[in-house]
C-alpha cells in the first residue's frame, strides 16, 4: 500500500484514554533487576492519528492477525510444509512504518515475514499459496514462507540467514544513492541479528555514504528461546550505531501512532540526504519463535499480559471507539477481512502444485 497522506489531528482522537508516560526521554528507570538505568524511549505522547488514519491502521493490522492465524491453522492441518514463523503481535510496526514510505521505496527483511508483505500490497492469494506450495504463490510454490519477493510492490524478500538482509537492505540504499532518485531502503532486522557482525560492517558503509536507509530493529524479546538480556551485552539496541556516529531511539513498538511518528522523522531524514538512522522498535511476538516451538521458555502469564495491556489491535480499537466509530463499522472491517483470508486459504487449497518440469526452472541461470 502507498503512504497515506498526513491528516491534520483528528481532535477526538486526541481524547485517548491512555495516560502518557511521564518520564522523559534519557530518564533514569529501573531495569528488571531493579537496578536504575537510561533508556532512549521517547515517551511523551505520539501526535494523534486522524480517524481515517487510524481506521486504515486498524484494518491492515487485522488482515495481518488474520492472515497469521489462518497459515497457523493451516500448518496445523499439514498444508504447510517447512519453516513458519508468524508475526502476530508485532503487526504495529510494518504498517507503521508503510505509512511514512512512498512508492518507490523498498522493504527488506528477515523470515518473519508475510505481515511485511501483506503492508507492501501484495496479494495474500499469492502469499498464502506460496505457503501451501501452489503454482500461483509468489515464488512458484518453489520458495515457501521465507522466500518471496515482489519487485513491483518493493518487496525484497524474505531471507532465512539470520542478519543477511542488512548488507542487501544497505545496498539497495546505495543504489538508491548512486541512482540519485530519493528512493529509501527499510532495513528490518530482529534483536538477535543485531548481534551479528555483518550488521556492523553494514553500519559503517552506510555511515561513510550517508545512506539512505532506515534500521528497523524489531526487537521481540527473543531469539527462538534466548531472551535478549542472556545473549546481549547491551540490550538498548537503538544506540547500536553510534561508535559509527548512526543516531537511534527507541520506539513503542506496540502503538502504531510512536511508530508512523518515529518513522516520519527517519525517513526524511534519509531522503534528505542526511543517512541512516536506527529505530528500535520495542514489540512482543505472542507465538513461539516458528511453527514448531513450543515456548517453553517463557511462561503463559508473560504472554497473557502483553497481550491483555498492549496489544496493538485493541489499543486501535479502543481509540477507535472513544473517537466515536460505531461497532458496526468495525464489524464491517472484520468482515472484509475475513472474507479476504478466508478466500486465500480456499484459494491455496485448490490451486495446483507446480508442474515437475518447474523443478529445474529458475534454480539454474542460463549461462
Ligand atoms: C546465520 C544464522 N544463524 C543462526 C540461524 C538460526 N536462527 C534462525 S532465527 C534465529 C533467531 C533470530 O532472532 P531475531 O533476530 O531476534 O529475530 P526473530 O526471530 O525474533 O524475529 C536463529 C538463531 C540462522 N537462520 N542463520
Ligand atoms: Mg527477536
Amino acid at each position: 500500500m502507498a503512504k497515506r497522506s498526513a491528516h491534520k489531528a483528528n481532535k477526538r482522537n486526541g481524547s485517548s484514554k491512555e495516560a502518557p508516560p511521564q518520564l522523559k526521554r534519557g530518564q533514569p528507570t529501573k531495569d528488571k533487576n531493579n537496578n536504575s538505568k537510561k533508556d532512549n524511549l521517547r515517551r511523551n505522547a505520539p501526535p494523534p492519528l486522524s480517524l481515517e488514519e487510524e481506521r486504515a491502521a486498524y484494518r491492515d493490522m487485522l488482515l495481518i492477525r488474520r492472515f497469521e492465524e489462518k497459515a497457523g491453522q493451516l500448518y496445523g492441518m499439514g498444508l504447510i510444509g517447512g519453516f513458519c514463523h508468524l508475526y502476530i503481535g508485532q503487526e504495529a510496526v510494518v504498517v507503521g512504518m508503510q505509512m511514512t514510505i512512498e512508492e518507490g521505496d523498498q522493504v527488506i527483511t528477515s523470515y518473519r515475514d508475510h505481515g511485511h508483505m501483506l503492508a507492501c500490497g501484495m496479494d495474500p492469494k499469492g502469499v498464502m499459496a506460496e505457503l501451501t506450495g501452489r503454482r500461483s504463490g509468489y515464488s512458484k510454490g518453489k520458495g515457501g514462507s521465507m522466500h518471496m519477493f515482489s519487485l513491483e510492490k518493493g518487496f525484497y524478500g524474505g531471507h532465512g540467514i539470520v542478519g543477511a538482509q542488512v548488507p542487501l537492505g544497505t545496498g539497495l540504499a546505495f543504489a538508491n544513492r548512486y541512482r540519485g532518485d530519493g528512493r529509501v531502503s527499510l532495513t528490518y532486522f530482529g534483536d538477535g541479528a543485531a548481534n551479528q557482525g555483518q550488521v556492523y560492517e553494514s553500519f559503517n558503509m552506510a555511515k561513510l555514504w550517508n545512506l539512505p536507509v532506515v534500521y528497523i530493529i524489531e526487537n521481540n524479546k527473543y531469539a527462538m528461546g534466548t531472551e535478549i538480556s542472556r545473549a546481549s551485552s547491551t540490550t538498548d539496541l537503538s544506540q547500536r550505531g553510534l561508535s559509527f556516529g548512526i543516531p537511534g531511539e527507541q520506539v513503542d513498538g506496540m502503538d502504531v501512532r510512536a511508530v508512523k511518528a518515529a518513522g516520519e522523522m527517519a525517513v526524511a531524514r534519509a531522503r534528505a540526504g542526511e543517512g541512516p538512522y536506527i529505530l528500535e522498535m520495542l514489540t512482543y511476538r505472542y507465538r513461539g519463535h516458528s511453527m514448531s516451538d513450543p515456548a517453553k521458555y517463557r511462561s503463559r502469564e508473560e504472554v497473557q499480559k502483553v497481550r491483555e495491556e498492549q496489544d496493538p489491535i485493541e489499543r486501535v480499537r479502543r481509540r477507535l471507539i472513544a473517537a466515536g466509530e460505531s461497532e458496526e463499522v468495525l464489524k464491517a472491517i472484520d468482515k472484509e477481512v475475513r472474507a479476504i483470508v478466508n478466500e486465500a486459504a480456499a484459494f491455496a487449497q485448490s490451486d495446483p502444485e507446480p508442474d515437475p518440469s518447474e523443478l529445474t526452472t529458475d534454480v539454474y541461470a542460463e549461462a
